[in-house]
């Protein structure tokens, strides 16, 4: 298989020295044998805050509830990582890994609402240069377009992106797009791919969702899906987090800081449509009146019933978590249908077979885990991203890959599906072999994690900065800047991080051997300057410098 792939590139170079060979009676017309392997295309599907948990392929608890029966053909196709991470749970950075194969700090883009050099090296513009067609849609969230980054056609949302009627930024300017966010991405994509694909030439394709992120608007047809059904509420929903006082200082559980109008569409009272607290008017208001109707239509019974219940402070934080998963699941319901709908396209156009297609996200989310919603933290369901591969032929289908993979291994892995040399700089590793189903007795056996964003308010969420490393079993977090702490897991018996145990007399042997393992880490993705060098507690210099860096941030910070 590999060999197969590695020779791609001189296929071409091939050709040409048999013509030499040719033998005299052969007409000098005949066409070429065809290429026996050519490179392939890649069609990348990203979504924006999809938890592994909330995708079926996952044998999730959700997943048995809200199938995600597309997504999941990836996953019956090929691999499925069961053990995929990323490196800084937050958009900007992730996209940026994702892009550049390198840790945040490598990269300069540590929290949102800096600014990517579309100047920097990526691997799409990489393989542009050696002869792919390149092309993006939806969401960008790196700046304000793409322009400069090397990807020869694109069409992206505006900033975080609108779910209805979005703005559009292409190469001519921006316009409002009427419709709703998920299928006008789709609609570009399959439109690209219909009328500007140049046949013959490989493409790398980019779709990037922007659900189902806040604030979880579903498409018309699907405000209506998940009402009625009830999701069981995760067993740490009452979380009270003790022993972790940064995930105490959080401002992000669904109970109290989800914006009860923007986020969940609650009213004041029965029968009104004047919803609750819902600070950017804008997504509500660019609704066309039919679209405005169907879709708080829709949701009228339950607001109605809600606000006439007198719900204690406990049935309201259920009935807000049931809301939060009617809505997020709904969102993700066109997502599904997209990747179908690109899926079937590969199948009819005869493309499928010579097509690599990655569906993941730019991190993981909580789906209730902890009382939250949102990401940022180390715990396991927003450092976890799904990621699925398909490449018939190459990558074995129904395959689950344990191998612990993290986004810094994209850019490698295209460069060298593409057959093009690896790049030194990047931090990653190709996850062809891994892929193959025989990983390299030397693959990572932990990962590293950097996390940077303080901003406090419940649009920010109040996550102290924190790095950490993870093994197959256990889990080192260092908190700094704000909160100032370590923190140590036993997955094995806590899988839900409840516990931690840091000061445990019976634990000290395996955390000195981890912090070991995090200075080791530290210096090989170079991350081991700035406050948080050694394995003693930030100085105070350094956490009201955190603080600074936070408040200043807090000024600048909306989207
Ligand atoms: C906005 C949201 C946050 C979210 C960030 C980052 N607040 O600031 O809830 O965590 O985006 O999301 S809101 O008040 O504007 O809704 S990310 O996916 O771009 O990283
Ligand atoms: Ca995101």
């Amino acid at each position: 298989m590999k060999q197969v792939a590695l020779l791609a590139p001189l296929a071409f170079l091939a050709l040409g020295a048999c013509a030499n060979f040719r033998s005299a009676a052969e007409p000098a017309t005949v066409a070429p044998a065809p290429v026996e392997q050519k490179r392939p295309n890649i069609i990348f599907i990203m979504s924006d805050d999809h938890a592994q948990t909330a995708i079926s392929a996952y044998g999730t608890r959700i997943g048995k509830i809200a199938p995600t029966p597309n997504i999941d053909r990836i996953a019956r196709n090929g691999a499925l990582f069961e053990n995929s991470y990323v490196t800084n749970s937050l958009c900007g950075p992730s996209r940026a890994t994702m892009l550049t194969g390198l840790f945040s700090h490598l990269h300069g883009f540590t929290k949102n609402g800096q600014t990517f050099d579309n100047a920097s090296w990526n691997w799409v513009r990489a393989l542009g240069q050696s002869g792919y067609q390149t092309a993006l849609f939806g969401k960008w969230h790196l700046n304000y377009s793409p322009q400069g980054s090397g990807i020869d056609t694109w069409a992206v949302l505006d900033d975080q992106g609108k779910y209805y009627n979005p703005d559009i930024i292409t190469p001519e300017g921006k316009k409002v797009v009427e419709g709703y966010a998920t299928d006008i991405t789709t609609d570009l994509t399959l439109r690209w791919l219909n009328e500007q694909r140049k046949p013959g030439q490989p493409f790398v394709l980019m779709m990037h969702h922007k659900a189902p992120h806040r604030n979880f608007m579903p498409a018309i047809r699907h405000v209506q899906k998940y009402i009625g059904t009830e999701f069981p509420v995760p067993t740490n929903y009452f979380d009270h987090y003790d022993g972790r006082p940064a995930a105490a200082a959080q401002e992000m559980t669904v109970a109290h800081d989800m914006y009860e109008g923007h986020d969940l569409k609650m009213t004041t009272k029965a029968g009104s449509r004047e919803l609750r607290f819902n600070p950017w008017t804008d997504d509500f208001n660019r609704m066309t009146e039919a679209q405005r109707e169907a879709y708080f239509g829709a949701l009228q019974p339950g607001n109605d019933a809600m606000n006439r219940a007198n719900l204690n402070e406990r049935e309201m934080a259920i009935w807000k978590y049931q809301r939060y998963m009617d809505e997020y699941l709904g969102t993700v319901a066109a997502v599904d249908e997209s990747v179908g709908r690109v899926l079937d396209w590969l199948e009819a156009s005869g493309e499928m077979d010579n097509t690599i297609v990655v569906y993941t996200s730019d991190q993981g989310f909580y789906l209730g885990e902890h009382g939250w919603f949102d990401k940022r933290f180390m715990y396991e369901e927003s450092l976890r991203t799904p990621f699925l591969m398909q490449y018939p032929g190459h990558i074995p289908a129904g395959l689950r890959v344990a191998a612990p993979i993290q986004n810094i291994d994209y850019a490698a892995t295209f460069l060298d599906y593409a057959g093009l040399p690896a790049r030194k700089e990047i931090q990653g590793r190709s996850l062809r072999d891994v892929a193959d189903g025989t990983p390299p007795a030397d693959w990572r056996d932990a990962i590293y994690y950097h996390y940077y964003e303080y901003v406090r308010g419940p649009g920010n969420h109040a996550v102290s900065a924190h790095y950490g490393i993870k093994s197959d079993r256990y889990k080192l977090i260092r908190f700094y800047g704000h909160v100032n702490a370590w923190e140590f897991y036993d997955l094995a018996s806590d899988p839900d991080e409840m516990h931690n145990r840091i000061d445990d007399p019976a634990m000290q042997p395996q955390i000195a051997r981890m912090k070991r393992r995090l200075t080791a880490l530290r210096q090989k993705y170079r991350d081991d300057g700035g406050p948080a060098v050694t394995d003693a507690l930030a100085s105070p210099a350094a956490i009201a410098r955190g603080q600074r860096d936070a408040e200043s941030a807090a000024g600048l910070h909306h989207h």
